[in-house]
């Protein structure tokens, strides 16, 4: 059938199903805690580093409304049949569909790409550059593999792996403009901020591969451990290339204004720890 995630066509132990609640729930819960990190953490840096904190705000109100209706999904789809002790579709009930969020990387993934380019040190052609090709290869990705996941419990798999692959020649072209950028961006960068910036290129590389891992589940796992599977592949790569990955720019950022003697000023009014030390004019 076509349109339908293969979801749909099993029944669940309550303890998978439950899992699959959890962790949908944990996903949200996580967007919105660290939607207060980013909102209360922005004075901490300096204002021409703010631009890449405001991204991670979009992005944490986006994945918190999809990863919320989500979770929704999930529970309305599927009901517990006390005879044969399982959670079953429905009747009547909408089907599950993972398709939410490809439309919500379709927000996302040009603002993650867009990010990361508000804290390293280049010129504003090279910017520009980097920010037509990031938008282009990055929704061309996420398009061809929303089209590629209609045909996931196709009878001929051949349109799901074709547009799959298209999307896979657009995910390379994002990892390469990364990968130089990183490169080229730790070159100006001292101490902690290029050790920092080692670890976003690690992070963002294993955690934007398990969107295809996930992608791939019902061909390599079409059973309850595939759902259970996907949507825990799912939620801890939402977490770390979101979440982690916002955190670790803020901090670069934060590196970065601190070297560059920006003092900021807490909630409470007092100085934070932007204050000037002896020391910190000096590295
Ligand atoms: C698809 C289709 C199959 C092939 C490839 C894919 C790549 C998806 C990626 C998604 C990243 C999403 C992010 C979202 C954050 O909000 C579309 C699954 C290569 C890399 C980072």
């Amino acid at each position: 059938m076509i349109g339908i995630s293969f979801e749909n066509f099993l029944s669940f132990s309550p303890m998978a199903y439950d899992m699959v609640a959890h962790v949908l729930t944990l996903g949200f819960a996580v967007m919105l805690a660290a939607l207060f990190y980013f909102v209360l953490s922005i004075r901490t840096v300096a204002p021409k580093y703010r631009v890449s904190s405001w991204l991670s705000v979009v992005v944490m109100v986006s994945a918190f409304l999809i990863l919320f209706y989500q979770a929704q999904s999930w529970t309305n789809a599927f009901a517990f049949n006390s005879a044969t002790g399982l959670y079953e579709r429905a009747a009547g009930a909408p089907a599950f569909s993972n398709g939410f969020r490809y439309l919500n990387w379709l927000i996302d993934v040009p603002m993650l790409l867009f990010q990361i380019l508000f804290v390293v040190e280049i010129t504003k052609a090279t910017r520009q550059t980097l920010r037509n090709q990031f938008f282009f290869a990055g929704a061309a990705m996420i398009i061809t593999g929303y089209i590629g996941q209609f045909y996931e419990t196709a009878e001929n798999i051949a349109p799901f792996l074709i547009w799959g692959g298209s999307s896979t020649v657009f995910f390379v072209w994002v990892l390469i403009l990364m990968y130089r950028l990183i490169r080229d961006a730790r070159q100006n960068l001292e101490g902690e901020a290029s050790t920092l910036m080692g670890a976003i290129w690690w992070l963002f590389l294993i955690s934007w591969f398990l969107y295809p891992g996930a992608y791939l589940m019902p061909v390599i796992l079409n059973n309850e451990a595939g759902v259970v599977g996907r949507q825990i592949t799912f939620t801890v790569a939402d977490i770390s290339s979101k979440v982690i990955y916002g955190v670790l720019l803020a901090r670069v950022a934060q590196v970065r204004s601190e070297q560059e003697g920006y003092i900021f000023q807490n909630l409470f009014g007092g100085l934070g720890t932007g204050e000037p030390k002896a020391s910190a004019s000096a590295d």
